[in-house]
């Protein structure tokens, strides 16, 4: 089994990602996972904590000579903003933020509850899905993930091999496809950010390459499209996720739904059995398990709730009306969200490699694929 979990504070010394049941035998290229970080720092409408932070990978355990061990891993992002021992408590929560439940939850101050709900967390989550993508790479296995909305402003998806669209959205600057109309929606982040508002968006996830069989229809908990949604949905921020055709999906009828099933002899080879579906409304998956088409995850992100001009909210000790408090923050994160919600998606996906494959060791796997699939072919 397949898993992680993060520890850290914003402004504690540093955030790590705990990562058990990866595979012994990966050579880890620290590269892949840095260039992870510093796209998720990015995209325009950042605030003033990225110019201060150069987020990079030290692992603390489970390499040996840049092989992974059969141990857990432990990576660590430090955070340069380490301040938390001089910080004051807030006592204006933010409406949106966890300040007003998770302060009265713990019966404890807003601070300690905003260190941890803040997505500054994600740093660690997009390492250890950095982590978890390199496994993927082994099996020919792709993710890539883009802005398709942006303050209303709607760019949508284009055709293409994952390859040419990582190349169009790293031209553009806040990540979406269509480079051309970066100067469109980077003018509306301007015009929100100088009148104090925030902006949120719709981020797309691609996974190409994903054989038949990931995941199960058996169990509820173990469906992969139920594990994914609840790796994305636990984004910060993160409002509403959609597999495939989605919401959509529920306003036509079957026939306009469901991908028609064909059979081209032709289509046989690698992890393709002959089925060939000429649309992909499912996304990638019906009931749970994958069925050789791309996977395709879409999530919507709210605005941030930190406002410069600051919302109506009351004084935690006093009960009078006061505006929420202000601390440094984006005007619009949804880029950096593509980001997060590609590594997410990346690890739930290594993660059913390996209850279907074995996770011991990379070459075990590589030969449990290949057996797989040879008796699927054979069938
Ligand atoms: C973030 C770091 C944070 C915020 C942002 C995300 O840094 P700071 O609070 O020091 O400015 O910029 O956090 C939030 C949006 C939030 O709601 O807490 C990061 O590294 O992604």
């Amino acid at each position: 089994m397949l898993r992680y979990w993060t520890a850290g504070e914003s402004h504690g010394p540093a955030l790590v990602a705990l990562v058990d049941g990866f595979p012994a035998g990966l050579t880890v290229d620290k590269a892949v996972i840095d260039g992870e970080l510093v796209r998720r720092q990015g995209g325009y409408g950042r605030g003033g904590r990225q110019r201060i932070e150069t987020d990079a990978v030290r692992f603390l355990s489970g390499l040996w000579h840049g092989t992974k061990l059969g141990s857990p891993l432990a990576l660590e992002v430090v955070n340069k903003d380490a301040k938390l021992e001089k910080l004051e408590d807030v006592d204006r929560p933010r409406p949106g933020h966890a300040d007003l439940p998770g302060s009265i939850k713990h019966l404890g101050g807003v601070r300690a509850v905003l260190e941890r709900a803040s997505a500054r967390e994600t740093a660690a989550r997009v390492a250890a899905g950095g982590l978890a993508r390199q496994l993927l790479s082994v099996f020919g296995i792709e993710v890539a993930g883009w802005v398709t909305e942006l303050g209303g402003v709607v760019l949508g998806d284009r055709p293409g091999t994952l390859p040419e669209l990582r190349a169009l959205r790293d031209s553009s600057a806040i990540y979406s496809l269509h480079p051309e109309r970066d100067g469109e929606v980077t003018t509306l982040i301007d015009r929100i950010g100088k009148e104090g508002d925030t902006l949120g968006g719709v981020v797309a996830v691609r996974v190409d390459g994903l054989p038949i069989g990931l995941g199960t229809h058996a169990q509820w908990d173990r469906k992969l499209d139920g594990r994914l949604a609840q790796a994305v949905m636990a984004v910060q921020a993160i409002k509403g996720v959609e597999i495939g055709m989605g919401f959509e999906a529920a306003r036509r009828r079957g026939s306009e739904v469901h991908d028609p099933i064909h059979y081209d002899p032709a289509a046989r080879g690698g992890t393709q059995l002959g089925f060939t579906r000429p649309t992909n409304n499912a996304g990638g998956l019906e009931a749970g398990i994958t069925n050789g088409q791309p996977l395709v995850v879409r999530a919507a992100m709210k605005p941030i709730s930190t406002l410069r001009k600051p919302l109506e909210s009351v004084n935690l000790r006093t009960k009078q009306a006061e505006d929420a408090a202000y601390e440094r923050s984006d005007v619009c994160a949804v880029s950096a969200c593509s980001v997060i919600v590609e590594n997410v998606v990346a690890f739930e996906v290594a993660a059913a490699l390996v209850d279907k494959f074995g996770g011991d060791s990379v070459e075990e796997m590589a030969a449990r694929w290949r057996l797989y699939h040879d008796l699927a072919r054979e069938r």
